[in-house]
C-alpha cells in the first residue's frame, strides 16, 4: 500500500501524522504470564525483597551471561554507581565525561566527590583518554567510563593510565547490557561495571540495576553496603544504604532477560530501517554500531550536520514533536552544563569543545517493541518533508 504523502506538516497547522504520542524509552515487555506466574509465587513464599530466591536468580544469570564471577542487583543504577564509588574508597575528584546521563556526576557529587569534566571522542562520543592525563590533580583518585549508547569506551588506554597513575578505574555500563568489546563481554572490564535496568533500558526490572564484578572482596562490601553493612543478624560491619532489589523487579527482570533476543531483534530491524530510510537525507546520520561486536541496539542516534541538512538539530526536534514523536536530546546540554556543576564551573565549556559540539548535534529516536517498520518510514517522511520545507519551518519557528 502506498503511504500518504504528508501534504503540510503539523508545525506548519497541518494534523499530526501520529495521534498518539510515540515515545523514546517505550519499555520492551517480555511475556506478561511468564511474570504474573512469578508474581503469583511472590504471593506463595511471602518472601518480597531482601536477597530473594528471584534476586538470587536473576543476579546468577546476569554473572553467567556476562561471564564474571559476581553480580550484586541492586534497586536503580544511580544507587548501584553510589555503593560501587563508595566501596571503592573513591574520594576528592574523579575523573568523568560530561558527555553521560546526570546519574554519573550526581552519584559522586552526592558524596561530596567532585566529577571532574573530561572532553568526549566525537567519534565514540566517549571520554577521550588522551584528555585525561591533563585533569589529573593530587586530589585525584579515579577514573569512570562511559559505555554510551552501549559503544564501550577505549578500556585499554583508560587503565593503562589508571595503572600508571595509581587511579582506581570502574565504568557506568547502564546502556551496554548484552554488548561487548574487543570479543569480550562489557561488565568483565576496571574493577567494576554498573547496568542499568531501569524501565527505559532494554532489559527492564521496572527500576533496577547491577554491578558486576570479578572482585571477591569488592563484591562481598558491596554486599553488605546494599543491606545497610549488616553482616547478620544485629551485626553491622560498614556504613550501609538500602540498595535492595525487590523481589517483584527481579520477576519482571527474568522475564525481560527470557525475550532478550527476541528484543535485540526488533532493536536491530529498527535500527536499519532507520538507516535505510535517512540514507538519501543529507546531513543527517545514524551513529554506527561495529558488526565485530555484540549489540543491543538500545539506542538509535541521529546526528545532524546543520550545515548540509538545511535545519539544525533543534528545528528538527520541533517538528518532529509537533507530529507526536517525541524524540529526544541526550545528553544535552552536558552535565557540566546543569546544576550544581554549572555554578562551581560556570566556564567548563571551553574544555570541552567536543562535547559542546556533539551535544547540539544528537536526535534520540523511538525504538523498540512498540515502533513499527511502518512508524519508520512515517518519522522518515517527516524528516523528508521538514528538509523540503526548510524556509517555512525555520521561519514559522523563529516567529514564535
Ligand atoms: N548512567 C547512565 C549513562 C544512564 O543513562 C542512566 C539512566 C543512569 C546512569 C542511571 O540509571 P537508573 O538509576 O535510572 O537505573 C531516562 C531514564 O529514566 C534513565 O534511566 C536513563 N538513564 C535516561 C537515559 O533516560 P529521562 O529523564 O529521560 O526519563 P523520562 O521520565 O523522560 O522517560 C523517558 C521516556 O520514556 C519518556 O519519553 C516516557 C517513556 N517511558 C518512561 C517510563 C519510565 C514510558 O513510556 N514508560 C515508562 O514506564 O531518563
Amino acid at each position: 500500500m502506498k503511504r500518504k504523502p504528508i501534504t503540510k506538516l503539523a508545525l506548519l497547522g497541518g494534523k499530526p501524522v501520529f495521534s498518539q504520542p510515540l515515545h523514546v524509552g517505550r519499555p520492551n515487555l517480555g511475556d506478561r504470564e511468564a511474570f504474573l506466574s512469578r508474581v503469583n509465587g511472590i504471593f506463595d513464599c511471602r518472601w518480597l525483597t531482601n536477597d530473594g530466591p528471584l534476586l538470587k536468580e536473576f543476579e546468577g544469570r546476569i554473572s553467567e551471561y556476562v561471564g564474571v564471577k559476581h553480580c550484586i542487583a541492586m534497586c536503580n543504577a544511580t544507587v548501584a554507581l553510589e555503593i560501587a564509588i563508595r566501596a571503592l574508597e573513591l574520594r576528592g575528584e574523579v575523573i568523568v565525561p560530561s558527555y553521560t546521563f546526570i546519574a554519573t556526576a550526581h552519584a559522586l557529587q552526592w558524596q561530596e566527590i567532585t566529577p571532574v569534566f573530561a572532553d568526549m571522542d566525537p567519534h565514540t562520543h566517549n571520554i577521550d583518554p588522551t584528555r585525561i592525563e591533563r585533569l589529573i590533580t593530587p586530589r585525584t583518585t579515579g577514573i569512570i567510563g562511559v559505555h554510551v549508547w552501549g559503544r564501550a569506551c577505549d578500556t585499554g588506554a583508560i587503565e593503562a593510565i589508571g595503572k600508571k597513575r595509581g587511579l582506581k578505574v570502574m565504568y557506568d555500563a547502564a546502556h551496554a547490557f548484552g554488548c561487548s568489546y574487543q570479543g569480550r563481554m562489557i561488565g568483565g572490564f576496571g574493577a567494576c561495571e554498573v547496568f542499568s535496568f531501569h524501565a527505559t533500558k532494554f532489559i527492564n526490572s521496572f527500576e533496577g540495576g547491577a554491578v558486576v564484578t570479578n572482585d571477591d572482596a569488592l563484591a562481598k562490601k558491596m554486599r553488605l553496603m546494599r543491606n545497610f553493612g549488616f553482616a547478620g543478624y544485629d551485626r553491622v560491619i560498614y556504613p550501609g544504604t538500602n540498595g535492595k532489589m525487590t523481589e517483584v523487579c527481579a520477576a519482571m527482570g527474568l522475564t525481560s532477560l527470557e525475550a532478550m533476543a527476541e528484543i535485540i531483534a526488533v532493536n536491530r530491524r529498527n535500527y536499519e530501517c532507520y538507516r535505510k530510510g535517512l540514507q538519501a537525507l543529507p546531513g543527517i546520520s545514524l551513529i554506527e554500531y561495529s558488526a565485530r561486536e555484540k549489540c543491543n541496539y538500545q539506542y538509535v542516534v541521529l546526528e545532524v550536520d546543520a550545515r548540509i541538512c538545511r535545519l539544525n538539530r533543534d528545528e528538527l526536534v520541533a517538528v518532529l514533536h509537533a507530529e507526536n514523536v517525541l524524540a529526544r536530546k541526550y545528553f544535552w546540554p552536558g552535565c557540566h552544563r546543569m546544576e550544581p556543576y554549572r555554578s562551581f564551573q560556570p566556564n567548563a565549556g571551553h574544555l570541552l569543545p567536543q562535547t559542546e559540539a556533539v551535544a547540539k548535534r544528537i536526535i534520540i529516536m523511538p525504538t523498540g517493541q512498540t515502533v513499527t517498520r511502518e512508524i519508520i518510514r512515517r518519522i522518515r517522511d517527516i524528516l523528508v518533508s521538514a528538509v523540503q520545507n526548510a524556509g517555512a519551518v525555520r521561519k514559522k519557528l523563529a516567529a514564535k
